[in-house]
């Protein structure tokens, strides 16, 4: 992945958002052309797989425990249920499923033990598999490569100066940290933000320079538009016009001509123009599917319609890298004989010769 020399300083890119639209649209369009096939995108497909009452205190954020959203706490989803919806969603034409957990990091437990089972499964399916799951380790990024995961979503969110504006329970530094550990372990990483939080626009141009200072830039940068949800924080910010959104979308093609722009959370406000305008400007993936963790998104259906009208085509899976190759677990094949043996003894002590009383 390779940022733009031409645009790699706050002052450059600042000038470049602040473009004449249609220049800044048409600019990022060639751009994408030279790197994508502009007609390709890529629909995934979001799962919840473990919802609300999160510890953490992220203000835009309805699955936070601290805030009222009406998002209740949920357990674990079972791996076959995961199965099933991801079955759903590739025959609903999505070729990559992202599975969010409410968490503010993976610990080493049960529960992480089921989702390395899910990312086998799901890959399994040839879909490309994408976690969200908070701060992680190396170890814990190395366990999910093993079992398949092609991709980590970590966003920054905002800027590291506005960042302590919306999160306190973390620092911008865990956050990099977490997005390394996925890129060690050889995951690709799926890092963006959120506009429409109350940030200026140097905060939007200073998420970009943080991807900019990386080693490597990520494989695949979302930009949402916040959902302000009643009972956050944030639940009172006026919605962005949708032209912020498409002039976000075509300054970070321009910028990271190799990455994945995916045109994320915020749909349900923009028009079906202001969304071609998104992937004419170089947008290469949305959220298909009527929910995204906890708040609408458009419907199959209409999603279906407008990749007609617009003669888009979605993309297959791993166009861009190749399937990861599995390998088994040792904590899941270690249980799996334990269980093996708990079986077998259950089924012999079962067994009772029948006692024969001589008189
Ligand atoms: N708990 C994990 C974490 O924070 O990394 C993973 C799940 S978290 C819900 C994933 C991302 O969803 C956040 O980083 C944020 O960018 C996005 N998000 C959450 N609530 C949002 C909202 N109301 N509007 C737009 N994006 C939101
Ligand atoms: C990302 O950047 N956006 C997605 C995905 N990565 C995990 C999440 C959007 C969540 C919107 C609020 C909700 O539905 O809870
Ligand atoms: Fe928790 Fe993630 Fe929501 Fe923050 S964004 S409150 S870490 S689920």
């Amino acid at each position: 992945m390779k940022v733009n020399p031409q645009y790699n300083t706050k002052e450059t890119l600042l000038a470049l958002y602040n473009k004449p639209l249609l220049e800044l649209v048409f600019e990022a369009a060639t751009i994408h052309r030279q790197y994508h096939n502009p007609r390709e995108v890529q629909m995934s497909s979001l799962l919840s797989i473990k919802t609300g009452g999160c510890s953490e205190d992220c203000g835009y954020c309805p699955q936070a425990a601290r805030y009222s959203t009406g998002v209740d706490a949920h357990k674990l989803m079972t791996v076959d249920s995961v199965v099933e919806q991801a079955k759903n969603a590739k025959a609903n034409g999505s070729s990559r499923l992202c599975m969010g957990a409410a968490w503010r990091e993976v610990r080493d437990n049960k529960d992480f033990d089921s989702v390395v089972e899910m990312v086998q499964a799901v890959n399994d399916l040839d879909m490309e598999v994408c976690c969200t799951l908070g701060m992680m380790n190396e170890d814990q990024a190395k366990r999910l490569k093993n079992a398949g995961l092609f991709a980590y979503n970590h966003n920054l969110d905002t800027s590291k100066d506005y960042y302590k504006d919306v999160i306190s329970t973390r620092e911008y530094e865990d956050r990099l940290q977490t997005i390394d550990n996925a890129r060690k372990a050889g995951i690709t990483v799926c890092s963006g933000g959120i506009i429409g939080m109350g940030e200026a626009i140097e905060d939007r141009v200073g998420l970009l320079m943080s991807y900019i200072e990386m080693e490597t830039p990520p494989n695949s940068i979302p930009i949402n538009a916040l959902v302000a949800v009643e009972g956050t924080p944030m639940e009172d910010q006026k919605p962005i016009e949708q032209w912020e959104l498409i002039r976000m979308v075509a300054t970070t093609r321009i910028a990271f001509p190799e990455s994945v722009v995916r045109l994320s959370a915020g749909r349900t406000k923009m028009s079906m123009e202001g969304q071609a305008l998104c992937f004419m400007a170089g947008a290469g993936s949305i959220f298909a599917g009527d929910k995204l963790l906890t708040t609408p998104n458009p419907e199959f259906n209409e999603d279906k319609a407008m990749f007609d009208i617009l003669g888009l085509i979605p993309k297959q899976a791993f166009a861009d890298g190749e399937k990861p190759e599995t390998k088994p677990d040792a904590i899941i094949e270690e249980k799996k004989r334990k269980q093996a043996i708990r079986e077998q003894e259950l089924a012999d002590a079962s067994f009772q010769p029948r006692k024969i009383t001589v008189e």
